[in-house]
């Protein structure tokens, strides 16, 4: 079976061409994703809701490749801030900011905060594309939910993963994401719990 994976960011391909290969052992799935199809088109994450995000995003790109599509928006839920960057987490620093200074914005945005507890949340959509004469879109896109709870860091530690990682320790561990490594982050994420979820879908 083929499935494309829907996304620009080189360190979810890695994640999830990892736990489908090795933690779920899904030697079955043929896995493409969007440096395959150089041309596909940008999809804007205009939406309120990270299933909404990853429904749009699953449901572009299936028409375009004409292949089953997998698509993943996520977001770290700071609770100092209220939830925030939450769905916003790419641009809450502007367009073009780096992992670095997104880290560093948030970190002096809860510069004295007693409570830094936080949530990875990650949504998950598998979409079929249009066929010809069906005018059913109905269920062809289902999406499902992984989070991940944990508390944000003093300072950034690790250099492994993506994103936010450096200033995240999940609950039950001392180090970051970043320290931890992908064997670990790939068993315990909000990636992980919602890809699980969404192989029973397939
Ligand atoms: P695609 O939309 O192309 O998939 P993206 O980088 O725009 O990639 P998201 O909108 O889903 O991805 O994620 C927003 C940001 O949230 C992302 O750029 C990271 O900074 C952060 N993020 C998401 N998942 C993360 C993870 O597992 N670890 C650390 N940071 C993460």
């Amino acid at each position: 079976m083929k499935l494309v994976l829907a996304t620009r960011n080189l360190g979810k391909v890695k994640e999830l061409t990892a736990m489908l290969n090795t933690d779920q052992q899904r030697e079955d799935i043929h896995i493409l994703s969007l440096q395959d199809f150089p041309d596909a088109p940008e999809v804007i994450e205009d939406r309120d809701t990270y299933q909404e995000n990853a429904a749009k995003k699953a449901t572009v790109i299936a028409d375009y490749t004409g292949l089953r599509t997998l698509a993943d928006d996520a977001g770290l839920e700071v609770d100092a801030l209220n939830g925030a960057p939450g769905v916003h987490s790419k641009r809450w620093a502007g367009d073009d900011a780096t992992d670095a200074v997104r880290i560093q914005k948030l970190l002096e945005a809860i510069e004295g905060a007693s409570n830094r507890s936080a949530r990875f949340v990650a949504a998950i959509a598998i979409a079929e594309p249009t066929t010809p004469n069906s005018s059913d879109s109905v269920n062809r896109v289902q999406v499902v939910v992984g989070k991940c709870e944990g508390n944000i860091t003093y300072t950034p530690a690790g250099d492994s993963g993506f994103g936010y990682d450096p200033i995240f320790v999940p609950v039950g561990y001392e180090k970051t994401f970043a320290e931890l490594g992908d064997a670990i982050k790939n068993k315990i994420s909000h990636r992980s719990e919602a890809l699980r979820l969404a192989l029973k879908l397939l």
